[in-house]
């Protein structure tokens, strides 16, 4: 994301993943004309967050306060917005089968809806959130992983995160390649029109705008880790945290 211009940021509680960002919550509220509640609009919340950035040029819209408990996170400064027309998935690595799919591909896959708590590792938790969406065994299943084929590794259409899980975790029934959050079809500020969702780990493993899924041979450290998150990301077991798991 960006170097270690901190600051005094007044919002307490989280770390690196808004460090550089000086000014206030409360003066990016006032500046997309939010209140504490405020509920956003994923293209309405692009366009405030890029004209945020134009006017103050310190990554603040990398989290802000969203509605229902979220906050909205991405570590680029805008990102572009895919849909029915352009989205793609692609399915590749150490594969029989590379596959890319449409959203209306995985939407006439067999769906899967969890409900569990939402936990950041920076503290914030989102109580019972529906997900919904194609178990990632079934994607990964159907490209048929290679025996050489140990963890997998996501790409995302932000151009800059990434994310990645052993392939025994990837194949766990609670992590879903979900299109639909608290039952609606994902929006963009959520990561949407496709998101990973890694039910039993902290929320910087369900890559947002998910736009690879790569078998690889070893864990290849996501965005977060390589800053020195830990890569088994284990709600409460984790990051030296004890919060309750989501799992
Ligand atoms: N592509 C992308 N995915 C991402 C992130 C990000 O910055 N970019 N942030 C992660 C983190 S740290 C969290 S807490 C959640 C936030 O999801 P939300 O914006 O829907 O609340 O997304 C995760 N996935
Ligand atoms: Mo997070």
């Amino acid at each position: 994301m960006n170097d270690d211009r901190d600051d005094g940021r007044n919002d307490g509680g989280d770390d690196e993943e808004t460090r550089g960002a000086p000014v206030g919550r409360r003066v990016v509220l006032g500046l997309l004309g939010l209140g504490a509640a405020g509920v956003v609009a994923g293209p309405w919340l692009q366009r405030a967050q890029d004209a945020v950035v134009r006017n103050d040029p310190t990554g603040l819209s990398q989290a802000l306060p969203g509605g229902g408990g979220f906050r909205y996170y991405s570590v680029t400064a805008s990102v572009p917005e895919r849909g029915e027309a352009d989205y793609t998935l692609t399915v590749d690595g150490l594969v029989e089968r590379p596959t890319t799919l449409r959203l209306a591909d995985l939407r006439a896959l067999p769906q899967r809806r969890l409900v569990h708590d939402v936990q950041c590792v920076t503290g914030w938790r989102v109580p019972a959130t529906p997900f919904e969406g194609v178990p990632l065994s079934a994607l990964l299943e159907a490209a048929g992983v290679r025996p050489e084929g140990r963890a997998v590794s996501f790409g995302c259409f932000d151009g800059a995160y990434t994310e990645s899980l052993t392939l025994e975790q990837a194949r766990r029934d609670d992590v879903l390649v979900a299109l639909r959050m608290q039952d609606d079809p994902i929006g963009h500020a959520h990561g949407g029109p496709v998101r990973l969702y890694v039910a039993p780990m902290y929320f910087y493993k369900s890559a947002k705008w998910l736009s690879t899924i790569t078998v690889t041979d070893t864990v290849r450290p996501g965005y977060w880790e390589r800053l020195g998150y830990d890569v088994d990301a284990w709600v409460g077991r984790s990051n030296g945290r004890d919060d309750a798991p989501t799992d």
